[in-house]
């Protein structure tokens, strides 16, 4: 599968259907000599573009808006700006977008535009009460909007083991919980305010189950536990919660009956493509369901310059996703 964007890189796609058409909000990746390390400071973006095509099958071209919103234009921001989503309420558009403060702490912003292609102009601060990286919004049916978001090691989930509020600045990098019956660290969720720029409520963890046990994934189960990458979509009244393993590189999903979770474990989205990192969306387009994702192949292999694709989703007669191979 040919990428879809090849005149820049671009990486963790999160897409939407806006307006009949297909919008695009992925990270911007760019050349850098900092070398690969597991707190990804090789990932050094600095802007976001938007971009939007019209069908997906046949493929109408991809139409780069240009720049939306620049680190510099952030004063909360030092650097980083990494994986973004983007919502739409009240006629505006949002986008949802996590940086590193001036302290070198994750947080999640947010920028405002009266168009999904942008600009989009900057709230002062983050978030309050965001944390780590990877924000993933979701709007339900009943038009209650809720954002997910949180990743291990440089995404530094693993530094609030003590709960939302107690940084942990000693547990960075690879130092998740590990050990014989220690569940792993669950991704986050809050609802939003309906003005869509605060946290509406208590940051709650969401609960990844092993349909064997009942109980959540434990933090040895590399190859099912959350790493990164949040996604919510749904399908069929079905609530898909999907996701990075990270270390393990598939994209995975759990399916629950509400947005909060518990979510079952129910397999493998897509087998590791070529890089360290996996990251997706999933959107339902004219009747069929479309996975984004990303990998190295333009590049050639370069693992912080990553290309967007996109594929078709199949499901079986039970609602599974079946797996899909990474070329
Ligand atoms: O693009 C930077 C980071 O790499 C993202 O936030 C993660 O999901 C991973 O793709």
């Amino acid at each position: 599968m040919p990428p879809i964007i090849n005149h820049t890189y671009t990486a963790d796609p999160s897409a939407h259907v806006f307006n009949g058409k297909v919008y695009i909000y992925p990270s911007h990746d760019r050349e850098t000599d900092i070398q690969f390390n597991d707190n990804g400071d090789q990932y050094d973006m600095a802007d976001y573009h938007v971009f939007s095509t019209g069908s997906l099958d046949p493929l109408e071209p991809v139409v780069d808006h240009g720049v939306v919103l620049k680190a510099e234009d952030v004063p909360w921001v030092s650097k980083q700006l990494w994986a973004p989503d983007a919502a739409t309420k009240n006629g505006k558009y949002y986008l949802y977008f996590p940086a590193r403060d001036k302290q070198g702490i994750f947080r999640i912003g947010v920028a405002v535009g009266d168009k999904p292609e942008g600009p989009f102009t900057p709230e002062p601060e983050p978030i309050k009460g965001s944390y780590s990286i990877d924000p993933a919004t979701f709007v339900d049916e009943d038009n209650e909007a809720y954002i997910y978001f949180g990743g291990l090691w440089g995404g530094q989930l693993q530094c609030y083991q003590g709960g939302n509020d107690v940084f942990d600045a000693s547990l960075q990098g690879p130092n998740e919980p590990s050990g014989d019956g220690v569940y792993a660290l669950g991704p986050r969720v809050a609802k939003l305010t309906q003005d869509m720029l605060q946290l509406d409520e208590e940051v709650r963890e969401i609960q990844i189950l092993a349909p064997e046990t009942g109980k959540p994934i434990l933090a040895d189960d590399h190859d099912r536990r959350f790493f990164e990458a949040a996604w919510l979509h749904k399908k069929d009244g079905v609530y898909y919660f999907s996701y990075s393993t990270g270390d393990t590189h598939f994209l995975a999903y759990a399916t629950g009956t509400s947005p909060y979770g518990p979510f079952t474990y129910g397999g493998r989205i897509l087998e590791p493509v070529l890089g360290w990192t996996t990251h997706h969306s999933i959107v339902e387009f004219n009747g069929r369901t479309w996975l984004f994702y990303h990998d190295c192949e333009l590049s050639k292999g370069v693992d912080h310059l990553r290309s967007v694709k996109v594929k078709e989703i199949q499901y079986d007669a039970d609602g599974k996703i079946i797996t899909m191979s990474a070329d």
